[in-house]
């Protein structure tokens, strides 16, 4: 995908681009995947570019969008990939807000900064484990109460199929965990499973960082 003036801006890595950078590959929206450096970093992020001075962030046809949930949002709603009803568009909305509660606990296990961090590595990724196994549990009840169809919602593709795909993989290879999915949502992972292999498929060949930190 060459450049047409759209740019994604983040670190060489998945973490709050990731979901983003699959929607664009899948609605086949050309933009330059601009991988910043940790060492670069320190000094793009006081360039004045930055509204909040962090990643990620999307310049799309002109203008710059901050903040990965309200870009996930934007794009969704641009690619028609947002629900058909005000009560689809909650349940996306309430996965979406599912990623930092995973996030708030991972970047402890993957990024530990502080002494206490370091010396409760194994806690937290029990905890990390722990919540992941729920969560997948939870998904796949609504799953099933959603009427078990070939997408999360039913019938239509839609962001939830994009966001629980990629986030059940990307802790999966982060933690080392293949077959806890389908132990714990046996069928919504045959839907995730068919989503990664099809859907999604171009953005999981050419733009997930299988050997990333994060
Ligand atoms: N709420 C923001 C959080 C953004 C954020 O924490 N970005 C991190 C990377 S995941 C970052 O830019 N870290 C470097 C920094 O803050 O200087 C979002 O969802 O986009």
């Amino acid at each position: 995908m060459e450049d047409e003036g759209n740019k994604l801006y983040y670190f060489n890595a998945n973490g709050r681009a990731m979901i983003i950078r699959a929607i664009l590959y899948y609605s086949k929206t050309k933009f330059e995947n601009i991988l910043i450096t940790k060492e670069n970093w320190k000094i793009e992020k006081k360039n004045g570019k930055f509204q909040y001075e962090q990643l990620p962030m999307l310049e799309y046809e002109g203008k710059k969008y901050v903040q990965s949930h309200a870009i996930e949002l934007f794009l969704g709603r641009t690619f028609n990939l947002y629900g058909k009803n005000n009560e689809e568009d909650y349940q996306i909305n309430t996965l979406l807000d599912s990623f930092d509660d995973l996030f708030s606990v991972f970047k402890h296990v993957f990024e530990p900064i502080t002494e206490e961090d370091k010396q409760h590595i194994e806690d937290y990724k029990r905890a990390l484990l722990n919540k992941y196994e729920f969560f997948a549990e939870s998904c796949e009840k609504k799953y099933i109460s959603n009427g078990g169809k070939k997408y999360y919602l039913g019938d239509n593709f839609t962001l939830a199929d994009i966001f629980l795909t990629c986030t059940f993989y990307y802790y999966a290879d982060l933690m080392g965990i293949e077959k806890n999915l389908e132990e714990h949502a046996p069928k919504l992972s045959k839907v995730l499973q068919s989503v990664k292999n099809n859907e999604l498929k171009e953005f999981y060949d050419k733009a997930y960082f299988k050997e990333s930190e994060y």
